[in-house]
């Protein structure tokens, strides 16, 4: 039975291409400094981002981590989305590690802040209170759907957090997608950010790896933060020439998988017994209520029909498209769905 993989967009396998440019990297130990194919794909992020420097990094999560450790101290506070990957899905890092009090303020349902609500959590100078050193936003938001912040959503946090003499961090895993459903250069929504981050390995496909961006400044001291994480990485050219390929030819085809989200979200608002509003799905994630049953024994059934999907939270189901899966996948996908929810509620919610 083929499967037809919906749990996330970090399931894709590279490319051809980059298999190939893999086999061929030229590499030298990158704690150096010497290894010229992250050299390289350090400066096409920076220059992709609008920054003057970048550093490679293992993943997402640590992307998030030493970007915080870099603009906290101990005892400081970092003002997130109550819904971000941040607070939710990164075991508490910045709190472990940095001692960084986590405030959240909530997510709309495109992943926006309220401004008001951003500029009341920024704390006074006070004897007692810790001091406000970070803003995160998240672009595209995962658990919002992949709602998409624009430049100017962006620069009305930023601004608040700048006044108040905090630092801005864009957690932008999927900040490519944002700029693809924008139709704009990413250094666009980027502008305003202290650092920013992207994965490679969502949307763009690569095995592993994810970039933090900033001024030459800032990401010296996140590149000392990596290394005191024990993200120092040696002859990583061999997994950056991944990145160099995705950033060269898998960053405009993220528009067909917003448009197979779209058609997927289409076509599963109108099935019985799921919830989905399909006008909110701006990128390639599909984030949908199951009305009739617990959302696990919907996601168990379309399981054994080969349609793999995840759990975001308590009676929703998520699916995310990604390099791999065509129109053709969606529809089998959707009908699918539809056998399901057309098919014998068995459990209780
Ligand atoms: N998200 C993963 C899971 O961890 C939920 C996924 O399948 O979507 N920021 C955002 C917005 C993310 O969605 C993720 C990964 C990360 C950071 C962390 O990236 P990695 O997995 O590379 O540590």
């Amino acid at each position: 039975m083929p499967i037809i993989d919906l749990r996330s967009d970090t399931v894709t396998k590279p490319t051809p291409e980059m298999r190939r440019a893999m086999y061929e990297a030229e590499v030298g130990d990158d704690v150096y400094g010497e290894d010229p194919t992250v050299n390289r794909l350090e400066a096409m992020a920076s220059q992709r981002m609008g920054k003057e420097a970048a550093v490679y990094v293992a993943s997402g999560t640590m992307a998030n981590l030493v970007s915080g450790l870099t603009h906290c101290g101990r005892g400081d506070e970092a003002v997130v989305g109550h819904r971000s990957h941040m607070l939710l899905y990164e075991v508490a890092s910045l709190a472990a590690f940095g001692g960084v009090q986590m405030r959240s303020v909530p997510n709309d349902d495109r992943g926006m802040l309220d401004p008001n609500t951003v500029e009341w959590a920024m704390r006074p100078d006070d004897a007692h209170q810790p001091r406000t050193a970070m803003v995160a936003v998240e672009n595209t938001h995962n658990r919002c759907s992949g709602g998409v912040l624009d430049a100017e959503d962006i620069g009305v946090l930023a601004e608040i957090a700048h006044r108040h003499g905090a630092r801005f961090h864009i957690d932008g895993a999927r900040i490519w997608n944002a700029a693809v459903a924008l139709g704009v250069p990413p250094a666009e929504l980027a502008r305003p950010a202290d650092t920013v981050s992207f994965c490679l390995s969502k949307g763009l496909s690569c095995p592993v790896g994810s970039m933090v961006c900033g001024s030459s400044e800032t990401i010296q001291r996140v590149r000392k933060n990596r290394k005191m994480v024990g993200g120092g990485m040696r002859q990583a050219g061999v997994i950056a020439a991944a990145g160099i390929v995705a950033l060269e030819t898998m960053v405009d085809r993220l528009a067909e998988d917003h448009d197979n989200a779209k058609r997927l979200a289409r076509g599963l608002a109108r099935l019985p017994g799921i919830g989905l509003d399909p006008s909110r799905v701006q990128s390639n994630i599909v984030i949908f209520d199951v009305q009739d049953r617990p959302a696990e024994a919907f996601i168990a059934a379309l399981k054994e029909k080969g349609v793999l999907a995840s759990f975001p939270e308590g009676g929703r189901v998520r699916m995310v498209t990604h390099y791999g899966i065509n129109a053709e996948d969606i529809d089998e996908a959707l009908n699918v769905a539809e056998s399901v929810s057309r098919g014998k509620v068995s459990g209780r919610r």
